[in-house]
């Protein structure tokens, strides 16, 4: 008989203090539970978080009834499986305790049989309330998280800052208690699927796929385990699928719990990350058979067939990081990836899908998924497959010091690890396992201290645990101890430029002004990140009207860093004229963000082939905040999403201008296999938009290089028209199409003499149905943005320059159903001047 499984999701009960049994779903959890009931309002609206506080501090019991039929009871195995819960649960059947479990990221099983009858039983499922639980632990002795701090005035209590206290004790998603990004609502349930599962004589327990590479094939050696119960010859079949062919297969005898197959893939379809190929996928389909060739179980998974390793070598700077697709090497570009949503039942397959469709669409390669997350469904890792984003994935560790000398804690990791590793491994997107976020910035000394550990207690787990796993069980991908983490001299000396990731936050937290990024020639920036307020639309879903302004209490709630709405007023008075309203600051507070964030991605691409690689902080947000993320919580791009797809574009020409010298270098920055032949092409204008000087010249750029093509000096036409009314507009155009496009200031935007532009848009419907509106102007405009109060749209593109003379077609799309008229009347244009003016 074949396996059988039988989810038990769906209508729980729920009770905790004064609640009892109230209708709650699985996968699911406390807090949405009792929106739904209506018993606390929406945490994430204005401060109601702080309100409902108190549900992290309760212990909660889900229950309900289910059935087992006569011949369930007598597989030869019946187990209950839960695929996550979270996170200190004890399971009852029946009236008496099954198990126990401490760790959210683990997938459990418990042999269901000697607690079960025919017929009707009961689950329940008891959380201990975990902020109850992080604070005892953190009392009985004290663990440093960045965040909490020891009240200083009151021995045994602390002091909160973006955290609730000692959830670094629970192996649970870290920024559950809080982050400077994120609510502190730390909540209990069943968040994964759980189900039954009954099985006769075997099943199949995993498989583990290795690649060899070879001129024109790739051998495929297959692992299988499987759990065996009865003796009896089973026979299992392996079929490799391509475009819905199989393309290789083989069988054989299972006599012991390990199988191998070997096969040879012809011809093989190489899959490669976003912008160098295609990302073809095969099936690897593996069924399991008893002697009367009755079929016991099957199991599947989707492979791309390509090598993806982490390269370090000596070289001329020190030793190299970059990632190497197929042997070939690739910049990377893109974010860290934090988890989207506080309340992780409200996420659907389509928001995923969109965020990673959205990485892809701004010329992305990688995401990094952070970890003070979660290690993410399998359908994140299968979207990341499809779309070519490759994934560095950290262990859930970050910005704490952990208890390695707790054994009983590092024995659950140790399970956790396991069951990740296996569970991730075969996916074409993997290409790091990354130890912890930040530890070795800081949290790690000699010896242990109050805000340290010491690195004997660090290394039991990031230096011999995990490397040795990682090894074991998933050999052909990099493990990467920390990020950041400098592997060559002192370890404490992170972000050293030689070698290894850094973290740049010297702009941002560290108050340096942009200019500061141009003199940093890390060998990979997997961190660096400028704040922003999301849209007005947004912020009015979280507001009412007498808290919009960024001072009062409720904005300032839904701002978790350090003074960061003073650190992004601070650079906008740098940057900026002041604006004039609530509305046009958030906006403008976006321009910021993406010119802070461009300004460093093209310095870094241009120091290629010794910078390899940014992720800025960060793709997307949990809930609706002020915070770093180029998303927002419901999925609108921030001007530095728009921009992203300009500043990470294959081909890119930039300027690098110096102010006193009236000098800009012209450079080419070149991500693709093939190298490119092109024109350049320059002008001088004022910012009234007359052509001073002009001049273009073919030139052509190698493959994954950069260079500095052309230096021009405008130190005359400076002198004689001020600093304050010139820029450079820069192309790159091949076969009469633009692959790039940049504009070079010689003073602060806030300094520019801009006269207001007359913007002038014309829209028509395309036989898609999508509208296009083309766009010009009269005079110079800066930063063009089309924007809408009453309506979700997408644009193909937004926060543009225009020039006089130019004219820009963006295609708009609209989430509903709506006519060209009232898209005119409900799309305003507005561009810098506008902010001020
Ligand atoms: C980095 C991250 C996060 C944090 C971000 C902004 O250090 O690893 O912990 O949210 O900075 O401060």
């Amino acid at each position: 008989m074949m396996i059988q499984q039988f989810l038990l999701n769906g209508e729980w009960q729920l009770s905790g203090g004064e609640i009892d049994l109230i209708p709650a779903q699985v996968p699911g959890n406390v807090h949405t539970a009792l929106l739904q009931a209506g018993l606390i309002a929406d945490p994430y609206y204005r401060d109601q978080e702080v309100v409902a506080f108190w549900v992290g501090e309760t212990d909660w019991t889900f229950e309900r009834p289910f059935t087992i039929p006569h011949d369930l009871l007598k597989s030869d195995k019946l187990l209950l499986k839960c695929h996550g819960l979270d996170t200190l649960a004890t399971i009852w059947i029946n009236g008496r305790e099954l198990a126990q479990t401490d760790n959210m990221f683990r997938i459990y099983e418990f042999d269901l049989k000697p607690f079960v009858n025919e017929g009707k039983n009961d689950i329940k499922i008891q959380f201990k309330a975990p902020a109850t639980y992080a604070m005892q632990r953190l009392r009985e002795r004290y663990l440093h998280n960045w965040g909490v701090e020891k009240d200083p005035k009151r021995a045994g209590e602390f002091i909160s800052h973006h955290k609730l206290p000692g959830g670094n004790y629970l192996r649970k998603e870290q920024c559950n208690f809080g982050w400077d990004w994120g609510p502190k609502v730390p909540t209990a349930g069943i968040w994964q699927d759980i189900e039954i599962v009954a099985f006769n004589n075997a099943r199949i327990d995993d498989i583990y796929i290795r690649q060899v590479h070879k001129e024109g094939v790739v051998d495929l050696s297959v692992d299988l385990n499987v759990e065996k119960i009865t003796a009896g010859n089973l026979k299992a079949q392996l079929t490799v699928i391509f475009d819905d062919q199989p393309v290789a297969t083989a069988e054989q005898t299972v006599d012991e719990k390990l199988t191998q197959f070997h096969l040879t893939i012809e011809k093989p379809n190489l899959w490669w990350p976003n912008g160098l190929g295609e990302q073809p996928l095969y099936t690897v389909l593996v069924q399991l058979r008893d002697a009367q060739n009755q079929a016991l179980d099957q199991t599947s998974c989707r492979i791309g067939l390509r090598t993806l390793r982490l390269v370090r070598q000596p070289d001329e700077w020190g030793e190299s990081f970059h990632f190497e697709a197929n042997g070939v090497p690739f910049f990377s570009k893109g974010a860290n990836w934090i988890p989207a949503e506080s309340f992780l039942d409200w996420l659907t397959a389509d928001d995923y899908e969109r965020l990673i469709q959205d990485s892809a669409l701004v010329n992305m390669n990688m995401l990094r998924v952070w970890g003070g997350g979660i290690y993410e469904p399998d359908l994140f890792y299968d979207l990341c497959d499809e779309y070519g984003i490759c994934v560095w994935q950290d262990f859930m560790f970050g910005c704490a010091t952990y208890p390695t000398f707790d054994d009983e804690w590092m024995a659950t990791f140790e399970q956790e690890a396991i069951g990740q590793i296996q569970r991730l491994r075969h996916h074409a997107s993997l290409a790091l396992w990354c130890g912890n976020n930040e530890l070795e910035q800081g949290l790690v000394a000699p010896e242990e201290t109050e805000t340290t550990m010491s690195w004997a207690e660090y290394g039991r787990l990031f230096d011999q645990l995990l490397p040795k796993l990682v090894q074991q069980l998933d050999p052909q991908t990099d493990y990467w101890p920390s990020s950041p983490h400098t592997p060559i001299g002192d370890r404490h000396n992170f972000n050293d430029p030689t070698s290894g990731d850094a973290h740049i936050w010297n702009v941002w937290h560290g108050l340096e002004p942009f200019e500061f990024y141009r003199t940093c020639l890390h060998r990979f920036n997997s961190e660096f990140g400028f704040q922003s307020f999301p849209e007005p639309k947004t912020v009015y879903a979280y507001t009412e009207p007498q808290d919009r302004n960024i001072t009062t209490y409720v904005m300032e709630h839904h701002q978790r860093s350090d003074n960061g709405n003073s650190r992004i007023m601070h650079y906008m008075l740098d940057w900026f004229r002041l604006p004039t309203s609530f509305e046009n600051t958030l906006w403008l507070s976006q321009i910021q963000q993406g010119m802070a964030i461009k300004y460093a991605v093209e310095h870094w691409r241009r120091t290629m082939p010794r910078g390899m690689g940014t992720l800025y902080w960060q793709l997307n947000d949990c809930w609706p905040v002020a915070s770093w993320a180029s998303i927002d919580y419901y999925g609108r791009w921030k001007a530095l999403h728009y921009m992203a797809r300009h500043f990470f574009a294959p081909v890119l020409i930039s300027g690098l201008e110096d102010w006193d010298s009236g000098d800009v270098e012209i450079h080419l920055t070149n991500d693709q296999i093939v190298e490119q032949t092109g024109e350049v092409v320059w002008q001088l204008l004022t910012t009234a938009g007359a052509v001073l000087e002009n001049g273009r010249f073919p030139t052509t750029i190698s493959p994954i290089s950069s260079s500095q093509v052309l230096t021009l000096n405008f130190k005359e036409a400076i002198a004689a028209h001020t600093a304050r009314q010139l820029m450079v507009h820069l192309s790159f155009e091949q076969d009469d199409q633009i692959l790039s496009d940049n504009l070079v200031l010689f003073c602060r935007p806030k300094h520019l003499e801009l006269a207001v532009p007359s913007i002038h848009a014309v829209y028509e419907a395309d036989e898609d149905g999508f509208i296009e509106v083309t766009i010009t102007t009269d005079t110079t405009a800066i930063w063009v943005w089309l924007h809408s109060e009453q309506l979700d749209i997408r644009l193909s593109d937004n926060f543009f320059h225009l020039l006089p003379g130019q004219s820009k077609v963006i295609t708009i799309v609209v989430d509903e159903e709506i006519g060209l008229e009232e898209v005119k009347t409900a799309v305003p244009i507005q561009s810098l001047v506008d902010t001020f003016a």
